[in-house]
C-alpha cells in the first residue's frame, strides 16, 4: 500500500538540557507526500525558516509518504499532543472536531486565485481559528495551499447531464457530500489512503483533487478523465498541537507563529505556480484527457443555497458573508 497504517509512538516535542549546553530540541512533522509536492516543501520551509529565526538549532524530524498515516489521524496526534508536533490538515479534516472550520474548503467558496489570496492574507477566519483552538487544542500558524481541486474521473464528464449521479469520494466533512449531492452526483466519504482502491474496485468512479495530489499518487491509472470544474482553491492550514507549543519558551513561540506564517506564503506561491505546470505535464505525458465543464452556472446556483444554509446552521452567516465580501 501506498500509505502507512498510522503508527503511534509517544513523545513528540523532545527536549533535552545539560549544566553545560542550551537545550536541544526535536520537532516531529508529517506529510501525505514527497519532497515534491507543494504540501512536503511547505513544512520543509518552515523548519528553515524556524532554524533562520531562532537562537538554538532545532532538529526537524518530517515524516514523508503517509508514514505516520493520513490525515485524520494527524488530527488526533496533534490534539492529544503525541507522536507528532506539526501538520498541514485539510479545513474538512477537521469538522470532526469544529464543525464550522470546512467553511474555509467548501467548494464554491473562491471566485478566483486572487479572492482566495484576499482571505488568507486576511484575519476574516480568525473566528475559525479561535473556535479549532478552543475546542480542539490546534493552533494554526499559517496558510499555504493553492492547487485547483478537479473532478478526477474513469469517464469523460463534461455536462451536468454526465455528472447526474456519478459516484464520487468526498472527504469526510459533511458539507462536502452536501455540496456534491446538491451538483447531482452521488458522493460519498471514503479515507484517502483507500480511494485508488475503492475506484479500482469500481466502489466510485472517481474524487476531487488537486493536480500535484493526482500525480503524486497516479489517481489517473484508474481514473484517467479530468474534468475543469475548478470547484474549490485548496486551503492548507499548517497546525501546531496547542499541547507542543504551550511547552516552548515564549521566544520559540514567537518564532514558530513567523516562521508558520512565512512558510504558508511560499507555499502558495509554489503549489499556485506548480498547478497548471502539473496539469500540463500528465496532459503531455498522456496521463490524463482534460475536459472542459459546460455548466459551471447552473452547478454555483445549485449549490449556493446549500452553503448558505449550512452557514446558517452553524451560525456562521456573518462569517461566510465577510469571506465573500474579500
Ligand atoms: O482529498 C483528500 O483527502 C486529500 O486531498 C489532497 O491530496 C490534499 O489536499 C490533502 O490535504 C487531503 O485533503
Amino acid at each position: 500500500s501506498k500509505f502507512a497504517s498510522g503508527a503511534v509512538f509517544a513523545g513528540a516535542l523532545v527536549i533535552s538540557a545539560t549544566a553545560t549546553q542550551a537545550a536541544d530540541m526535536t520537532l516531529r512533522g508529517a506529510s501525505l507526500f514527497d519532497e515534491s509536492h507543494a504540501y512536503t516543501k511547505t513544512l520543509m520551509k518552515f523548519g528553515e525558516l524556524v532554524n533562520k529565526y531562532a537562537d538554538t538549532e532545532v532538529t526537524f524530524d518530517l515524516r514523508l509518504n503517509s508514514e505516520l498515516g493520513i490525515e485524520p489521524d494527524y488530527v488526533n496526534f496533534l490534539t492529544q499532543g503525541v507522536a507528532i508536533d506539526y501538520a498541514i490538515i485539510a479545513p474538512s479534516n477537521l469538522a470532526r472536531f469544529a464543525p464550522a472550520v470546512p467553511l474555509m474548503d467548501m467548494p464554491f467558496v473562491f471566485r478566483d486565485l486572487e479572492h482566495w489570496n484576499a482571505v488568507l492574507s486576511s484575519d476574516v477566519l480568525k473566528p475559525l481559528e479561535d473556535e479549532l483552538l478552543e475546542k480542539a487544542d490546534l493552533k494554526i500558524i499559517g496558510y499555504a495551499g493553492g492547487g485547483t481541486r478537479n473532478l478526477i474521473s474513469d469517464k469523460q464528464i463534461s455536462n451536468l447531464e454526465e455528472l447526474k449521479g456519478h459516484k464520487m469520494r468526498v472527504m469526510g466533512a459533511p458539507i462536502q457530500a452536501r455540496i456534491f449531492g446538491a451538483a447531482s452526483a452521488a458522493p460519498s466519504a471514503i479515507a484517502y489512503s483507500e480511494v485508488y482502491n475503492a475506484i479500482q474496485t469500481g466502489v466510485v468512479s472517481g474524487l476531487e483533487n488537486e493536480a500535484a495530489s493526482l500525480l503524486q499518487y497516479k489517481f489517473f491509472e484508474v481514473a484517467p478523465h479530468v474534468t475543469l470544474t475548478q470547484h474549490s482553491i485548496t486551503v492548507r492550514p499548517i497546525v501546531f498541537s496547542g499541547k507542543s507549543f504551550a511547552k516552548l519558551s515564549p521566544e520559540m513561540q514567537a518564532v514558530v507563529l513567523k516562521a508558520g506564517k512565512e512558510a504558508g506564503e511560499y507555499g502558495r506561491k509554489v503549489e499556485s505556480t506548480e498547478d497548471g505546470q502539473k496539469l500540463t505535464q500528465m496532459k503531455d505525458a498522456k496521463q490524463i484527457e482534460v475536459h472542459e465543464f459546460a455548466d459551471r452556472d447552473k452547478l454555483l446556483a445549485m449549490v449556493i443555497p446549500v452553503q448558505k444554509a449550512y452557514a446558517e446552521e452553524l451560525g456562521a452567516t456573518a462569517l461566510l458573508d465577510a469571506i465573500q465580501a474579500k
